[in-house]
Order: C-alpha cells, then structure tokens, then sequence
C-alpha cells in the first residue's frame, strides 16, 4: 500500500515536471530605433502577438522601440553577440561593412515598390549566406516608403543644397550630401527632432513617414517627393536563439514572419500616401522637384552606383546582373 501511494506521487512529480517544461515560457527582446507609432514598429508588436498566440505563450517577444534598448547603429551587433535575441535594422546602415547590404540605399537604383521587391529577391539570397556566416538568421524585411527631401528653402537645383546641414542616417545619405555641396551630420531618427530643433541640422533625407514620426514640419517647410529609393528594415534573429526553439515554435515564428512582411509592405504604401497628406495638412509644401533637381539628383545616383560596384567587386556585379534580368 504504502509502495503503491509512493509510485503515484512519483508518477504525479514526473507529470508535474513534463507538464512544467512544456508550458516553460521563453523570452525575447526585439530591439527596434524607430518609434512606437511608426509602421514599422506597429507591425512588430503585431508579429510578437502572433507568435505569441500561435505558441500558446511558449515565446514571448518583447518589443523595445525608439532606440530604448540599443541604438540603430548598435543592433546588428546585440543580435550577433545575443545580448538581443532579436532586432530591427535598416539594411544600409551597414553598407561600409559589406557593400551589398547598402544596395537598396542607393539612389534612383530600385526607385518604386516594384523594383524594390526585385532588388530585395536578387539581394535575400545573398544577405541571407552573410547573416548566417554571422550567426543570424533573416525573418523579414520591409521597406520605407520613398525617399523625398526636407528643406527650409525652396530647392530649384541641386546647387540650392550647397552648405545646408544635411542630416544623414546611412552612408549613401552622407555621400550624397557630399556629392552636392551639403555637410552631412550623421543623426539617426530617435535623435532626428532634437538635431532639427538645436539647428544641429536644417535638411534631411528620409520618407513622409519619418516626416510625420519626427514632425518635421515644426521645422522645415519643404518636402520634394524624389521617390529617390526604398530603403529596407530587416528583422534579425540570433541563430542560436532560434536554434534553442522546438521546431513548432520555430515554425510559428517563420510563418508570423511571413505575414508580418506582406503586412508591413502593404502598411508601408499606405502611409505613403498618408503621410504626405500629413505633412500637407500641417503647412508643409509637398513639391515635385523640377526637371533640374531630378536630373542632378540622377546623376548623383549615377555616380553613387560607380563607386559602389567599384567597392562592392564581384558580387556587387553579381547583384545588379541578377536585378536587372528581365
Ligand atoms: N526613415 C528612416 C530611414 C529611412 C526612412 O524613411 C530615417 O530617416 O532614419
């Protein structure tokens, strides 16, 4: 009898122990630098939710955003050392790193959401091998909406540009600056308002929806719709994060991820137009650039592209054949 009820409460401890591990919940932090009410990060908390759900809580993401846990530049790296099991970045930050991941932040290259598609399916396998190499893993990428640029004076050419504080966020941002006369100040956007309203800067370029995020009206009072690239976010993951994942949470996670990149695409073209809406609504004159400002700005882009398949060699090349097939 007594052997009997000793051999139940093990049976119950055993079960007790199973049940423990199978509901054991696993926690991620997901860095982020853009605010909470941006597209981006909306489409993050989303994701998190639907792993979340889709795993019964087994993993629960936490999103840190507005640069609250690492700042842009900082990210990738948390991820690779682990100190992030997770994180957003914008792929042309790391262009001096490795060449390709700057591809799509190059200007008047993939220039409407369709080529941005085709440049994102030419440049994934790619990045995908050099995440890996890094000990990460790509779950999505979204791209911003179109490139367009913040003055305080109204721009007839690129000429106009010459001498204007020039806030960058990437080093093509920085390089175009350059090539047009402006002084580029690195700033990135959790810090864009503060450099506007110190007079840190007084130009930008960046999309109707970091105008908005930033109010960039309260400052400037031009926006010219360049349509010039669309820059991609990336969601990372450290390999060995997911690896730790039984293969139906890993599952969950790829498929939430799936979703959350048509989801963001598709947010992204709508707060394009929006945001320039936005920006209008608050006193901000959105123009078409004239015939000159495009035409300097092509050739700034062409140029750009020079030097950067002189950089990025071989696979560089690689690249822009596998863009440009038909
Ligand atoms: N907003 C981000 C990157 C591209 C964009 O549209 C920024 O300005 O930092």
């Amino acid at each position: 009898m007594q052997r009997r009820a000793f051999s139940l409460t093990a049976a119950a401890a055993v079960f007790a122990l199973t049940a423990g591990v199978a509901c054991a919940q696993t926690k991620w932090d997901l860095a982020s630098a853009y605010p909470a009410t941006n597209f981006h990060s909306e489409n993050l908390v989303q994701f998190a939710s639907d792993v979340e759900k889709a795993t019964g809580g087994k993993l629960k993401i936490t999103v840190h955003s507005n640069a609250s846990l690492f700042k842009a530049p900082e990210i990738k790296r948390a991820v690779q050392g682990g100190q992030a099991q997770a994180g957003e970045i914008i792929f042309a930050n790391f262009q001096n790193e490795w060449q390709i991941y700057g591809a799509d932040g190059l200007p008047f290259l993939a220039d409407s959401y369709d080529e941005a598609a085709k440049l994102y399916k030419a440049q994934k396998p790619m990045i995908e091998k050099k995440l890996a190499e890094q000990g990460m893993g790509l779950l999505y990428s979204v791209a911003w909406p179109p490139q367009g640029i913040y003055t305080k004076k109204p721009l007839n050419s690129a000429a106009d540009l010459k001498g204007v504080k020039w806030r960058a966020y990437s080093p093509a941002t920085s390089r175009i600056a350059e090539l047009v006369g402006a002084q580029p100040v690195t700033v990135q956007a959790a810090e864009l308002s503060q450099a506007l309203s110190t007079g840190i800067v007084d130009s930008t370029m960046t999309s109707g929806a970091t105008g908005v995020d930033s109010k960039l009206y309260e400052s400037l009072k031009y926006y010219y719709d360049t349509q010039a690239w669309l820059p991609k976010n990336a969601v990372l993951v450290n390999k060995q994060a997911f690896d730790a994942l039984d293969k139906p949470t890993q599952e969950a996670v790829l498929k939430a991820a799936a979703a959350a990149e048509a989801r963001g695409t598709a947010a992204s073209k709508r707060v394009n137009l929006e945001t320039l809406e936005k920006l209008k609504a608050n006193g901000m004159q959105v123009v078409t650039p004239s015939a000159q400002l495009k035409a300097d700005l092509k050739k700034v882009g062409d140029t750009m592209l020079k030097e950067w398949l002189e950089k990025a060699g071989p696979e560089g090349k690689a690249l822009i054949d596998a863009f440009s097939k038909p």
